[in-house]
């Protein structure tokens, strides 16, 4: 994957489907103050970045991020400096404030599925918190629950840590702050998306600090690629549910039609443009319905 090359910007790290840039100043030096967050139209599933692109989502998550950076406000203020940026990347990338990283992936869980259930099932706590009994995969909580993860290197998995060790990483004040914002941004989110038919199961944040300490939300919102989104009309706990997005694919994936094996170890092939279509539809679909607006 070469990066996109941006007059004015130096490459400064690309992820699995985002890119980051930073600004030069007028000697042609990197800013320090700030940096530009591109949002591709890459897709992954399974753990590989597939070759084929989804129009437009980039684009999408990055005016559906804008959306809730707005409607989460009162709760934390948000890193975006501004929406002016190169034409090559208008509409998928911001212009942010840099931040001083937590060293720590914020997560919470509104509903028990995935790492969380695989917990629960083994022991009746998830990320150490006792759980009621009877929970099964896709039970709502009785209220958003924080399960940390660390950070891992690139290509790694995030792995789970419990909440002494985030003590340990940014101290107890930090601690309680981080858990109480994810939270409370989790269910925020959910109070607005369950009107519009859409259940936030679990969410992954990212904040910063400026420096003198303010905290501050970072990196992209209550996206789905950051977040498990669900059709709240199929919703049955005791089943594994459907991603409101990546279903298409995920299916497509694991047909007979693919001729592709998920354990083989092989890159997956192109998705036929049907499946891209879909897939660029549920997207636009989740902006729509979510913000009431056209995309
Ligand atoms: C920052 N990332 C992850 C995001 C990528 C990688 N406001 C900030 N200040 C300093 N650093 C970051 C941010 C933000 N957001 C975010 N890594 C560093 C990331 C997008 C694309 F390639």
């Amino acid at each position: 994957m070469t990066p996109l090359e941006l007059p004015g910007y130096a490459h400064v790290y690309s992820g699995k489907v985002r890119d980051l840039y930073a600004p030069l100043d007028a000697g042609g030096r990197p800013r320090e103050d700030q940096l530009l967050l591109v949002a591709s139209d890459r897709i992954s599933a399974y753990d590989h970045v597939l070759t084929s692109e989804i129009p437009d989502k980039g684009a999408v998550l990055t005016q559906m991020s804008l959306w809730w950076f707005d409607r989460l406000a009162d709760l934390v203020p948000h890193h975006v400096v501004s929406t002016d940026v190169p034409e090559a990347v208008a509409r998928r990338a911001v212009l942010v404030e840099r931040l001083d990283m937590a060293p720590v992936e914020c997560v919470a869980r509104a509903y028990l599925t995935g790492g969380g259930l695989n917990e629960y099932r083994a022991s009746g706590t998830v990320s150490g918190l006792s759980l009621p009994g009877g929970l099964v995969d896709g039970s709502r909580l009785p209220a958003p629950i924080f399960t940390p993860s660390s950070k891992a290197p690139a290509g790694q998995h995030d792995e789970p840590i419990s909440y002494d060790d985030v003590v340990a990483l940014v101290g107890a004040d930090r601690a309680t702050v981080l858990s109480d914002l994810t939270c409370r941004i989790l269910a925020r989110g959910n109070e607005i998306a369950a009107e519009r038919g859409i259940l936030i199961a679990d969410t992954k944040v990212e904040f910063g600090y400026r420096a003198d300490g303010t905290v501050v939300l970072a990196d992209e919102v209550l996206t789905p690629d950051s977040s498990r989104f669900w059709p709240a009309a199929g919703w049955e706990p005791g089943r594994a549910q459907p991603s409101y997005d990546k279903q298409y694919v995920r299916d497509w994936l694991t047909s007979d039609a693919s001729g592709w094996d998920k354990g083989s170890g092989e890159e997956p092939p192109a998705l036929p443009d049907e499946v891209v279509e879909r897939t660029r539809a549920k997207y636009i679909e989740a902006y729509e319905a979510l913000t009431g607006q056209t995309f």
